[in-house]
């Protein structure tokens, strides 16, 4: 009998490559989506005919439960989310809704319908915040610094609670930013993609962003999905920080993407009147702008994968050049519309 996986937030990013994953080994594919006033199933309209999807919402127990009974999944990935950090500040209540409550409300409906199945909690790298110790670890002490990181704490212990509180075998793996050509537009690696295929196809409005100093350990989303699944089929279940072990900034990430259309940048000026300006033209390609500037920053993320790579033999396969290349190529062959 082929073994069965629901999956949360299956129209995300990780959601989709996910789902294509599980379905290449052979997996029968549930997913969750909430209902929305036009129909878009997001990044897996491509997988309609491999996969079932139930109608449900993080925050109605019920449409959970529903879902696992229909379902009988083996595995459950809770990979549904507010997730969008800078948002977690005008919606404070209904990301802490979804990101933690959401979580217990699944974790019940696992517990009530079928206590043996396997579960994934999608925890992250902010969660350390205002880091205690670098690299980060899972031995690191947490420091969250926006209310996305505060909700995603409480639904990372949850989950470490019902594991002991009920004998689950529940797991959270703390994954730091994994990007795509799937990621949404609104995050700083697909912001900047877009905008360099928009100036490579001639636009010449300045890339606007905001702190550009900030560092993260990027990776590929396909790599981590790959991690998710690892982390259920262990012996015992376990918490794992899921990172490639190198950090960038985010004006390297800049430079990276805009020299991947053809475009050399140099940098004048310090703090908001940073510019990256063309060195053959001369001209304006990226500027700062204080509007994407978040009310409490996370400096510094670098996660210490040898845990994962030890216990799992998870390893990492797309390189920081090869992420950006693949995220620009992709963009520049959409043509993409000027927004
Ligand atoms: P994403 O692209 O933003 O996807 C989030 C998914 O959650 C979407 O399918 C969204 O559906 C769904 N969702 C949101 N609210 C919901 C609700 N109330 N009920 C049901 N579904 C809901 O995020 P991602 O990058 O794939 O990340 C997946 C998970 O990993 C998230 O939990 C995120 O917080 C976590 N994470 C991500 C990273 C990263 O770097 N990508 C790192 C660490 C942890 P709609 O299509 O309806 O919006
Ligand atoms: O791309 P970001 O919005 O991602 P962030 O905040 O690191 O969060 C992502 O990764 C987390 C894992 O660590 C996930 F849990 C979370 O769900 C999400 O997937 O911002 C990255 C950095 C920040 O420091 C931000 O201040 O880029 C900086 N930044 C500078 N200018 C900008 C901009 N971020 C955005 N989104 N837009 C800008 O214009």
């Amino acid at each position: 009998m082929a073994k069965s996986a629901l999956i949360t937030g299956i129209t995300g990013q990780d959601g989709s490559y996910l789902s294509e994953f599980l379905l290449k080994k052979g997996y029968r594919v549930f997913g969750i989506m909430r209902r929305k006033s036009e129909l878009n199933y997001g990044n897996v309209s491509h997988l309609l005919d491999k996969i079932t999807i139930l109608d449900g919402d993080m925050c109605d127990v019920n449409s959970l439960i529903q879902a696992m009974k229909i379902s009988q999944a083996d595995e459950v990935y809770n990979l549904a989310a507010q997730s969008f950090v800078a948002s977690s500040w005008s919606q404070p209540v209904f990301t802490g809704q979804v990101d933690a409550i959401g979580v217990t409300n699944i974790l019940d409906a696992l517990r009530i319908v079928k206590p043996e199945a396997r579960f994934y909690q999608a925890s992250t790298s902010e969660m350390f915040g205002l880091v205690q110790e670098i690299p980060q670890r899972e031995t690191t002490p947490f420091y969250p610094r926006s209310p996305y990181a505060v909700a995603k704490l409480y639904g990372h212990w949850i989950t470490v609670n019902y594991r002991e509180s009920y004998d689950l075998y529940a797991c959270s793996g703390i994954l730091f930013n994994h990007e795509s050509e799937r990621r949404g537009q609104e995050f700083v690696t697909r912001k900047i993609t877009m905008h360099v295929a928009r100036a490579y196809h001639g636009d010449k409005t300045p890339l606007r962003l905001g702190n550009m100093s900030a560092k993260r350990d990027w990776g590929h989303a396909e790599d981590y999905v790959e991690a998710m699944w690892l982390l259920l089929q262990q012996e015992t279940p376990d918490d794992y920080v899921i990172a490639t072990g190198e950090t960038r900034t985010v004006r390297e990430f800049v430079e990276k993407a805009y020299a991947q259309a053809g475009f050399n940048l140099r940098w004048e000026g310090e703090g908001i009147n940073e510019k990256g300006i063309n060195t053959d033209t001369g001209e304006i390609m990226v500027c700062v702008d204080e509007k994407f500037f978040r009310p409490a920053e996370v400096e510094l993320l670098l996660g210490c994968p040898e845990k994962a790579e030890a216990k799992l033999g998870w390893k990492r396969k797309v390189s920081f050049d090869e992420l950006v290349s693949r995220m620009v190529k992709h963009d520049i062959a959409q043509g993409v519309a000027k927004t």
